[in-house]
């Protein structure tokens, strides 16, 4: 008999590749979804630049193509706690994935309403996923996606450690070594509920012997995978709004249809990155790796490189020949930082990371060249911003804005 997983947030641009792969690797997949993401579409009138299908059109052509059968269940995971359980209960799975968050930081700072917003879906996802799993009694791997903005982007000049620090501390004179949690710094409030699951988790773990994998992810680009390639209906989503679109992905796009490289501040942070084939790979290979009851929560980070965005947005103007121009950051982050972090925990399980190459910007050059005509340009530039001190700047300057 197949081992079933549910996938929480299967829909979403990580999540649906994820179901896909772990299909046809041989699992039985059930996604868990409110569709929430869609929705948001719609409040903020902005769009995939790729055309997703539904998700009932994404599944029926993938039983088509491969005889695989993905379940799927409309659930707000965070306020329908009794079909929440109900689901994991009567598909009594071997592990869960749990994608189904608000992700982004933007959308999180808009307002007060979606702050409060974006701390109840996420924490109260959480921690619906947590009691439910203890309610049902089952022995499930629970395997979360946290953020590698867990950590804060402060150029402390360590390489970040996989979640825990040893420490050093004087007890009455004397020296003694502490391992604990490294010290969470969210920039906004995604950020900060992506903070508060570790301590949900920590608490499930010490008090129930939940088998838990947090996997502190960095900022994730291109589109398609092995598997989404294989149908038009299977295309991934590419966000490219100023709320959503993360910072590579924009870049490309930008690049392609005669937008300014949107460069924030001065382009000195630095921030971890990973390519969306090697996220499905990754969530495979911690639900083949589960820590054993009992252990503490295994925490991995799930980044390939760091990179400087403005050396990124330089890579992109010298291959597409696009222009760079500064904007005064609608975020309240450090100009310029430093950031190292240790992956082995993934690569001692044997994963060759996919590192940024020409040739996969190209890939997704080829995607947003053939979708162009579907970006909507005013909703291009981020006018969220962190604070009333900050206004929004549209038209940016020739140079970097400290
Ligand atoms: P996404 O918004 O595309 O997908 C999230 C999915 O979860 C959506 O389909 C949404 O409808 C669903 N969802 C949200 N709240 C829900 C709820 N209450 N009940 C049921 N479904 C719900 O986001 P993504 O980019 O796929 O990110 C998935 C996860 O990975 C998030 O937790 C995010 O924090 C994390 N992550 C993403 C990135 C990235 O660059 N995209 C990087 C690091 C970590
Ligand atoms: N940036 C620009 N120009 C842009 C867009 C962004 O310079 O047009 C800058 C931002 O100011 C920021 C950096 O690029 O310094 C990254 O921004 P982003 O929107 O690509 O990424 P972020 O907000 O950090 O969030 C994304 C995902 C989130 C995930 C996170 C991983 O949306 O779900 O958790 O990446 S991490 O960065 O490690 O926190």
């Amino acid at each position: 008999m197949k081992e079933r997983v549910i996938v929480f947030g299967g829909d979403g641009f990580c999540g649906w590749p994820t179901a896909l792969h772990l299909s046809e690797s041989g699992y039985e997949v059930i996604i868990v979804d409110n569709l929430s993401r869609r929705k948001i579409d719609i409040e903020l009138d902005a769009n995939s630049l790729t055309p997703i299908k539904s998700i009932y059109k994404r599944i029926e052509t993938w039983k088509q193509l491969t005889g695989n059968e993905i379940h799927y269940y409309n659930i707000d995971i965070s306020v329908h706690y009794r079909r929440l359980l109900e689901v994991i209960e009567k598909h009594k799975p071997k592990a869960v994935v749990h994608f189904a968050e608000q992700r982004s930081a933007p959308y999180s700072m808009k307002s007060p309403y979606l702050k409060r917003y974006t701390i109840d879906n996420n924490t109260n996802a959480t921690h619906n996923i947590c009691c439910a799993i203890v309610e049902s009694q089952l022995d499930v791997h629970l395997i979360h996606l946290g953020t590698t903005g867990y950590y804060g982007y402060s150029s402390v000049g360590l390489t970040i450690p996989e979640g825990y620090l040893n420490v050093k501390v004087d007890v009455d004179g004397d020296e003694k070594y502490l391992e604990i949690a490294y010290p969470p710094n969210p920039g906004s409030i995604y950020h900060l509920t992506k903070c508060m699951d570790p301590l949900i988790f920590s608490y499930y773990n010490k008090n129930d012997l939940m088998k838990i994998t947090d996997l502190h992810q960095g900022i994730v680009y291109g589109t398609q995978t092995e598997e989404t390639r294989m149908h038009e209906d299977l295309i991934n989503r590419f966000d490219y709004c100023g709320d959503y679109g993360t910072v590579l992905n924009r870049f490309l796009m930008q690049s392609q249809v005669n937008h300014p490289i949107t460069v924030h501040g001065t382009g000195g942070q630095t921030r971890a990155f990973i390519h969306i084939q090697d996220t499905v790979r990754c969530v495979k290979m911690a639900l083949q790796n589960p820590p054993k009851r009992g252990n503490k929560v295994k925490i991995l980070n799930q980044t390939s490189e760091c990179r400087n965005i403005l050396e990124l947005a330089k890579i992109i103007r010298d291959i597409t020949g696009g222009e760079i121009r500064f904007y005064r950051n609608p975020r309240n982050e450090d100009p310029d930082n430093e950031l190292k972090f240790d992956n082995t925990g993934f690569k001692s399980l044997g994963w060759d990371p996919i590192m940024l190459d020409q040739s996969l910007m190209t890939e997704i050059i080829e995607i947003t060249n053939k979708y162009k005509h579907r970006c909507d340009m005013s909703k291009i530039i981020c006018t969220s911003v962190w604070n009333d001190h900050i206004q929004v700047d549209k038209t940016g300057s020739g140079e970097p804005i400290k």
